[in-house]
């Protein structure tokens, strides 16, 4: 039986995860860790084990693994791309040492690892269109370095120990529990809460800007779908591309009009996010991971929108 610690269990994907992890594995064998305790989380925190782990403390880190005797660990601590960008070194740091940290605490104590890689892998010289599974990565963000690096440790630490490694790269993920952390596609968040409680919305970022995006319950069944996939058909592992649509501002409020006639969108591009958007694919090739390990998304953007605007009528109490 499976006994995970998720790192980041407070965090945009951590806290639905954790969540629905303690569904399918049971409420004991799923333990939450997150740097400090945040408020709104009280689900999560009375439903099972909760931990404070800093991964950037090797050694706490490896205790709390040792306690609850783990054997996977999913890994979702980090400093997204934004946040990156005004605090390098913090991203290197949390990025790269909480990886390290987690995949020597993995080598040592025979853990399996999930951590997410994200589209931002890319830069500027990838294709940007329908971008390959195998293709040139030379992104120009310190969190796209940090994601680079992160797959071919991860790969490193498969070959060289053995430890069984396997991620995703996600695109932008849309969802209404817990909102994003420092991100560039959060836009695709805010448009929505700002749809129901002003019926407009002013975009950060421009018009006709392309992202690769997926709901919550998508990239929920990408980990858990990837994690008990049979290995043998694993070819790629660590970095496996995967997508549920690509859209731009225009076309996420034209999906919102359908449900909110008078909701309007304008404009004030926040350059350095806008930058960090440019640089990333306008879509996936997700073919591998539909080929090796059976991915299939199932929210569009329209699907998206109704559920999305139907649970934060609710969670808003409008
Ligand atoms: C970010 N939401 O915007 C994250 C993600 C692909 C985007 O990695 O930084």
């Amino acid at each position: 039986m499976r006994k995970i610690l998720v790192t980041g269990a407070l965090g945009q994907i951590g806290s639905e995860l954790t969540m629905g992890l303690r569904k399918i594995y049971g409420n004991d064998n799923v333990i939450a860790s997150s740097r400090r305790i945040k408020e709104g989380h009280e689900d999560l925190m009375e439903s099972g084990v909760f931990e404070i782990v800093n991964v950037t403390d090797g050694k706490q880190l490896a205790e709390v693994v040792r306690k609850h005797k783990v054997n996977t660990i999913i890994h979702l601590a980090a400093i997204l791309s934004a946040v990156g960008e005004e605090k390098p070194a913090l991203a290197w740091d949390v990025n790269m040492n909480g990886l390290y940290n987690v995949l020597e605490v993995a080598r040592e104590e025979n853990c399996a690892v999930f951590t997410p890689s994200s589209i931002a892998a890319f830069g500027d010289s990838t294709p940007k269109d329908n971008t390959p599974q195998d293709t040139i990565q030379r992104p120009n963000t310190m969190y796209g370095v940090t994601k680079v690096a992160g797959e071919l440790l991860c790969d490193y630490y498969y070959h060289k120990f053995g430890v069984d490694t396997r991620g995703v790269r996600f695109p932008g993920l849309i969802s209404y529990e817990t909102l994003p952390g420092g991100g560039t596609t959060d836009y695709a968040v805010h448009i929505y809460y700002d749809a129901l409680k002003n019926k407009k919305y002013t975009s950060f970022i421009a018009k006709g800007t392309k992202m690769d995006m997926m709901y919550m319950p998508d990239a929920l069944d990408a980990i858990t779908k990837l994690l008990e996939a049979d290995p043998s058909k694993l070819i790629h592992r660590n970095a496996f591309n995967v997508t549920a649509m690509s859209f731009e501002p225009e076309e996420i409020a034209a999906s919102i009009k359908k449900i909110i006639p008078e909701f309007e969108l304008d404009y004030d591009v926040d350059p350095v996010r806008q930058a960090i958007a440019d640089s990333w694919p306008n879509s996936l090739d997700d073919s591998a991971a539909r080929e090796e390990w059976g991915w299939d998304p199932k929210y569009d953007l329209d699907a998206m929108t109704k559920d999305m605007l139907e649970k934060l009528k609710i969670k808003l109490g409008l």
